[in-house]
């Protein structure tokens, strides 16, 4: 059983309002990024926070520790309900994310590997692993690992433990619900709902094959 997190990727203030007014009764969570923020603003995570469904910063931050915590702090005030970092800055710039976070009653997501097909190059050879190892260290609520590669996220959990793991790749990228919903905390789901003719009966049909 998993929560199912919609990755709300589309560019226009008023299409994303209209889609998280139809699906948040069957959301966990939204998650928000560069697509919707640099269209809309950084006001509609308020905006979508106000439909009772909590807002999730996917800005994938990866700057020097202070840059990171400028950048956190903003996320927050904003009225989101956590962020989603890159390791590799290294581990003080992490823990600024962690920091941030936690200073606001928030949580910190990690990406420690990604779900497409050249996430596989890059992430592999240990890199995945070491990245996860950091999350733990810095205090991560969770990390981000792909539903595309189930073995993947299996041993990325040996690493982790009990913190949280969000997965994309379901849908759009080939994945289904049923390749890792025991293995994670969330499934995030974007253009496979939002994309759909019916997003809330997609969004529903989703959360049931989630539990
Ligand atoms: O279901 P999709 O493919 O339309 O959307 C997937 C969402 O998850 C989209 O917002 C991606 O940017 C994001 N994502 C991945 O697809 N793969 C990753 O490895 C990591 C992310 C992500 O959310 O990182 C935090």
């Amino acid at each position: 059983m998993s929560a199912l997190i919609l990755a709300l990727d589309t560019t226009s203030r008023e299409e994303a309002l209209r889609i998280a007014s139809l699906t948040a009764d069957h959301l966990d969570a939204i998650k928000i990024g560069y697509p919707l923020v640099l269209g809309a603003g950084l006001s509609i995570a308020g905006e979508i926070a106000a439909l009772g469904v909590p807002v999730i910063a996917d800005f994938k931050v990866a700057d020097i520790p202070n840059t990171n915590t400028l950048i956190c702090d903003q996320v927050f005030a904003a009225g989101c309900s956590a962020v989603i970092c890159h390791a590799f800055p290294g581990g003080d710039s992490l823990e600024a994310c962690v920091a941030s976070a936690h200073a606001h009653g928030g949580e910190c997501f990690v990406v420690c590997e990604m779900s497409h097909p050249g996430g596989a190059e890059w992430f592999s050879g240990g890199v995945a692993e070491r990245f996860s190892g950091m999350a733990v260290t810095a205090g991560a609520d969770g990390i981000i690992a792909p539903a595309t590669r189930p073995a993947r996220v299996a041993a990325l959990r040996e690493i982790i433990g009990t913190k949280k793991i969000y997965s994309p790749g379901v849908g759009a990228q080939g994945a289904a619900p049923e390749d890792v919903k025991a293995l994670v905390d969330g499934v995030i789901v974007g253009r496979a709902i939002y994309g759909a003719a019916d997003p809330s009966a997609a969004a529903r049909e989703y959360r049931d094959r989630c539990r």
